[in-house]
């Protein structure tokens, strides 16, 4: 709705509109199919035999232009994406698909359907893009060498419905006498017009501005600018907000720039020459010595691999963008930095072979441990699954010592070993396709959700054609001669089935009758409100009996304060959530217009601290009385999440800090004070009084009115958050956190400023 706004605001002068008639075409398929000489056909530029293989994405903005089918004068024209086919790719190239394209699927009828795998390729374009693809499927070489192999037309018609525009043969080094195109291309031109002119953004009308922004922006020397800068350029075309998103993503969809604005971590980015990225990580890939050494890229060679490649004819890369490079690798999942900070880890590369590990699903855990088995079930497992779940669980990543005095990272083709330090030890691999996630820990349950909700934020981000085709599942206990059975138990129908008042449930495989609260043990759908109640209970008895217990605690409340923070989140996501306000004469007791302080909190996991930076993160306001009482219930519920994460984050904060920047004793006072008095000006109890509508993600109206005045106060005093003293980092849970510029900067991978 929003779009369309911004686009009919954008028409108030007609006379200055441009009608647009463009799409971005995809060819696809195995290696030396016949992409290349195809667009080649296609564009009238002279197909050869013997053309090279294409490294990484070949892109030709406006390749092709095709007459409009039904209307006179009008030509559609093209923006050609030409993806390198060898097998190195096949993770990569799906990032860059997207919707408003026409695919063309190329398969050579000598090697065989199987062997082109087509059924691959339109399996990875549901997954990427879903059922509005729309795929014309393509056969070379009709009239050169020997057709071995017919292609199933109704099975996969049956199986992939409308995204099969039709089949069609060609042979693009042969001419057509009739035609005067190569043999069949005349006819794919007139289906790719067909396709093409039924999509949505044809005929769309832009105006001067819109037309005016995207030419500078195209015409800017950089491969990449942040999208503040893409912003600018907008702007002073006149466009707002809005309307610059919708140009944004109308560009990508129509190939000429990479920009996915829904993703936290790379809405910042705007590719402005995808050949330009897409080249740069096909060199990366096709490296033979990266393969060789289990994907480890040091700095050092990158010169080696983007400047002296072997490959002819193809772009060689200056130093000065290798920083940048580097970063965007990370941010598009291909490698992690290593922890020194000296190269980078290329994941689609990690060994075949999975190394021997410290423990295994198998045996039995140790003795003051106890296990989480959960298995995530999907109809198809996507291609690339693992080696971006290794790039991003690498902060956990397993290394170890080995006899060989190397160090040994605990990841390999099909899964990963991890180790979070205080809250235990995870192994992840894919079956099939299950991927199976066991953790062990004194309290697991912490690391499960992690990596469970770092599993979902990637599926649902990265592959929208999983949605409802997967879900989380127990799997059954039942072991025979030491083979675990293979019965999987749905997460959320136990749930249901228990609710119902069902004690047990059957396995069809083993046929055990399983007792359900048995099965859920580790997967108790507690509330974050039931969490907090319980922490509460336990520290109001006093530090000692944590302490007891430390290990437990800690992952206790690590787990409900990323819940509860999620909450919060999902109510307001503009601004910081953790605070402290106090009077600045110290007195709660008479609330009338007054001076209040008001103190943000870094958000660092576990390390939760004041901003402490001279003259950020305070403000120091007159408020009137109806403003605390209106904020009072949000500042009540964060008091209380701060009382109980702060014996533990106190100590850890001075300790990070290596000086005391919190003392103990001032701040529970304040924060005392702080809950007592927001406490009494409360107008509904929200203990724990009605679990339904206090469910997980939902804040009462109540603090949700107190989270948004906040956050609104803040946009007034400081509307471009320079005093915030806080920076927002998103997690790869899908979260994010504020963080202060120390923990912000630590939490960054380390890539220096200058590679020579
Ligand atoms: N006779 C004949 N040869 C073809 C046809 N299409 C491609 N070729 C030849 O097949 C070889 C591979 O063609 P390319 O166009 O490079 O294949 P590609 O799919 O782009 O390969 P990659 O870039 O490696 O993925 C070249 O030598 C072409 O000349 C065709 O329709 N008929
Ligand atoms: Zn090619
Ligand atoms: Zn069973
Ligand atoms: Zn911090």
């Amino acid at each position: 709705m929003e779009e369309l706004f911004a686009y009919l605001r954008s028409l108030q002068n007609p006379q200055e509109v441009e009608t647009l008639y463009e799409a971005k075409l995809v060819l696809i398929g195995e290696g030396d199919v016949g992409k290349t000489t195809l667009l080649k056909a296609l564009t009238g530029k002279k197909p050869q035999a013997g053309e090279q293989t294409t490294h990484g994405i070949s892109i030709d903005i406006q390749a092709l232009s095709l007459p409009h089918p039904d209307k006179a004068d009008i030509q559609l024209k093209f923006n050609a994406w030409d993806f390198g086919g060898q097998e190195v790719y096949r993770v990569t190239h799906q990032f860059f698909f997207s919707k408003r394209s026409v695919y063309l699927l190329l398969w050579e009828p000598r090697r065989g359907v199987q062997q082109c795998q087509v059924e691959d390729w339109l399996r990875m374009l549901r997954l990427r893009v879903g059922e509005a693809a729309r795929v014309i499927i393509v056969s070379t070489h009709c009239k050169t060498g020997e057709r071995i192999a017919r292609i199933d037309k109704p099975v996969l018609k049956r199986d992939y419905g409308d995204m099969i525009v039709d089949f069609l043969e060609v042979d693009s080094l042969i001419d057509d006498l009739d035609t005067g195109d190569k043999v069949g291309i005349a006819a794919l031109k007139q289906l790719i017009a067909e396709t093409a002119k039924t999509f949505d953004q044809m005929g769309a009308k832009l105006n001067r501005a819109w037309r005016e922004s995207r030419d500078e922006l195209l015409a800017l020397a950089e491969p990449r600018i942040t999208y503040a800068n893409f912003t600018a350029v907008c702007e002073r075309h006149g466009l707002s907000a809005i309307a610059t998103r919708t140009l944004a993503d109308l560009m990508h969809d129509l190939g000429y720039i990479v920009y996915y604005g829904d993703d936290e971590a790379l809405q910042d980015d705007v590719v402005l020459q995808p050949e330009w990225l897409t080249k740069a990580i096909g060199f990366v890939l096709e490296d033979r010595t990266t393969q060789a050494m289990d994907g480890i890229l040091p700095d050092s060679r990158l010169k080696e691999v983007l400047f002296d490649h072997p490959f002819a004819n193809e772009p060689r890369y200056e130093p000065e963008l290798y920083p940048f490079f580097l970063r965007l690798m990370e941010k598009y999942d291909v490698s992690y930095r290593l922890e020194d900070g000296t190269g980078s880890l290329v994941s689609q590369h990690v060994p075949q072979v999975r190394p021997s590990l410290p423990w295994l699903p198998e045996e039995e855990p140790e003795p003051n441990r106890r296990r989480i088995a959960m298995v995530c079930v999907m109809e198809e497992s996507p291609p690339g699954l693992i080696p971006w779940m290794i790039v991003r669980t690498h902060e956990y990543i397993y290394q170890r010592h080995e006899n060989d005095g190397k160090e040994h990272r605990l990841h390999w083709q099909k899964g990963m070993f991890l180790r979070n330090n205080r809250h235990g030890e995870a192994m992840l691999e894919l079956r099939d396709r299950e991927l199976h996630l066991y953790t062990e820990a004194v309290w697991p349950e912490y690391f499960t959700n992690v990596l469970q909700q770092t599993l979902q934020t990637l599926i649902d981000y990265t592959w929208p054609g999983l949605q409802g085709r997967y879900y989380f599942a127990v799997p059954c206990p039942t072991k025979t001669d030491n083979q675990a059975c293979m019965g999987r138990f749905e997460i959320g129908a136990l749930r249901q089935f228990l609710e119902e008042g069902d004690v047990r449930y059957p396995c069809q495989f083993c046929r055990t009758r399983h007792n359900i609260v048995d099965l859920l043990y580790g997967f108790e759908e507690e509330t974050t409100r039931e969490q907090l109640t319980r922490i509460e209970t336990k520290v109001d008895r006093g530090f000692a009996e944590i302490q007891d217990n430390l290990a437990e605690w800690e992952s206790r409340i690590a787990n409900y304060t990323m819940g509860i923070m999620r909450a919060i989140a999902n109510e307001a996501k503009d601004g910081p959530r953790l605070f402290t306000l106090e009077p600045i004469d110290g007195n709660w007791r008479r609330l009338f217009d007054k001076r209040y302080r008001l103190h943000l909190w870094c958000e660092a996991e576990n390390c939760q601290h004041r901003v402490h930076q001279p003259n950020l993160g305070v403000y120091e306001f007159e408020a009137p009385r109806d403003w605390v009482i209106e904020v009072a219930p949000y500042a009540n519920l964060v008091s209380r999440v701060l009382k109980t994460v702060l014996p533990l984050a106190i100590p850890a904060a001075n300790l990070y800090f290596g000086k005391d920047i919190m003392d103990d004793w001032t701040i529970q006072k304040s924060l005392d004070a702080m809950k007592d008095a927001t406490g009494t000006l409360l107008k509904e109890d929200f203990s724990v009084a009605e679990p339904g509508r206090l469910k997980d993600s939902l804040l009462t109206e109540a603090e949700r009115s107190g989270l948004l005045a906040l956050h609104a106060f803040l946009r007034k005093e400081d509307p471009h958050h320079q005093r915030l003293g806080l920076k927002r980092m998103p997690t790869y849970t899908g979260d994010y956190l504020w963080l202060c510029e120390v923990h912000y900067q630590a939490a960054q991978s380390k890539i220096p400023d200058r590679i020579e």
